[in-house]
């Protein structure tokens, strides 16, 4: 074993052990490289991985499990996809019950769910995909459940506020924590694309009608991550509009509206775009040729002229109102 090993590459090395699917193990290993210290000692145990990895990179395909179905992969539809987290009997299913039209199993006994489950939330008039999830316990995690969390852009970690609500939280942050899901200012860790690997995450804090006292304010002192905390209860209802608002804002999207030259605009359907998209964004949003023919645009929103005429380069605000124009 060479010297010098630090705990983040134990940490690696955990993840690399644990990954049940050969796009897991790379993503470890890549993680082992980047972390491990350079020098001598390391030579050997270096190479011994880049030659894993090569080896897990050109395996085939269907090798690496694209002929089965994966039922953790959940595609993705609406603006975003938020993906809950909770250990059994926390109220996960019931909010995804209480929020959408998915026929999900709720059940005063654990591991009722047993593969993920989406449901389509809608936020005023924008379509969020929320996904249930089979319950995760300090022992056990079923493989391949990391991929659904891989994929999303949010997850919501949901803690009942009737139990042990540290314990709760220190298994979800250990399985995240242990898959480089969080993000975390020492490594952020990316993919051989760059992606970053970590999620934004927050807290949903369930069961307000039987919380036991001042769970919440225990949450956040016991909790190192700066997250939002939303306490909800599905039998009353309180928190749920909230609880909506956040999955939009977290998802850091935009709402566009797109109007045709004299015509009114269609606010019934917007597009919805990343935080800090400018026109040239939406025009290539709407029909990727578009965006090369477009002259300028005029804009209806917060902090301009009603029908101010704009350049390619103007960031847009949530809720404006475009007119494009083409040559
Ligand atoms: N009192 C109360 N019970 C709840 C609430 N949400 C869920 N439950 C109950 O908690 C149990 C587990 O709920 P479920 O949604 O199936 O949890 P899951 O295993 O995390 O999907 C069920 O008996 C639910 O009726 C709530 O807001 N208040
Ligand atoms: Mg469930």
């Amino acid at each position: 074993m060479p010297a010098n090993l630090t705990p983040e590459y134990f940490k690696a090395e955990k993840w690399f052990r644990e990954a049940t699917t050969a796009e897991e193990k790379i993503l470890a290993l890549e993680q082992m490289l980047r972390v491990m210290p350079k020098h001598k000692g390391t030579d050997h145990l270096r190479a011994d991985l880049r030659r894993k990895l090569s080896k897990l990179r050109e395996a085939p395909a269907k090798k690496r499990g694209a002929t089965h179905v994966d039922i953790f992969h959940v595609p993705r539809s609406g603006s975003g996809q938020i993906v809950l987290l909770g250990t059994p009997n926390s109220g996960k299913s019931s909010i995804v019950a209480a929020l959408t039209n998915a026929k999900v199993n709720v059940a005063d006994f654990p591991f009722a769910t047993t593969a993920p489950v989406p449901g389509m939330v809608t936020f005023e008039d924008v379509p969020i995909q929320l996904v249930d999830t089979p319950p995760i316990t300090a022992d056990y995690i079923a493989p391949g459940q990391v991929g659904t969390y891989r994929n999303c852009d949010v997850i919501g970690i949901v803690i009942d506020q009737s139990g042990d609500v540290g314990e709760q939280l220190r298994i979800c942050l250990d399985f995240l924590e242990s898959r480089n899901l969080l993000i975390d200012a020492e490594t952020s860790a990316v993919d051989e694309h760059g992606n970053a690997l970590a999620k934004k995450a927050f807290c949903i804090c369930t069961k307000s009608d039987i919380a036991k006292t001042g769970a919440v304010d225990k949450l956040k002192q016991s909790c190192k991550y700066p997250f939002k905390f939303v306490q909800i209860s599905t039998k009353t209802g309180e928190g749920l509009e909230k609880l909506s608002a956040t999955f939009f804002s977290l998802l850091g999207i935009i709402r566009i509206y797109a109007k045709p030259p004299g015509k009114p605009a269609d606010m019934s359907d917007p597009f919805t775009l990343p935080a800090g998209s400018n026109v040239m964004d939406l025009a290539g949003a709407i029909h990727r040729e578009l965006a090369g023919k477009l002259k300028f645009a005029r804009i209806w929103g917060a902090g301009v002229y009603a029908g101010q005429n704009v350049q390619q380069n103007h960031v847009l605000s949530d809720k404006d109102i475009i007119e494009l124009h083409f040559s």
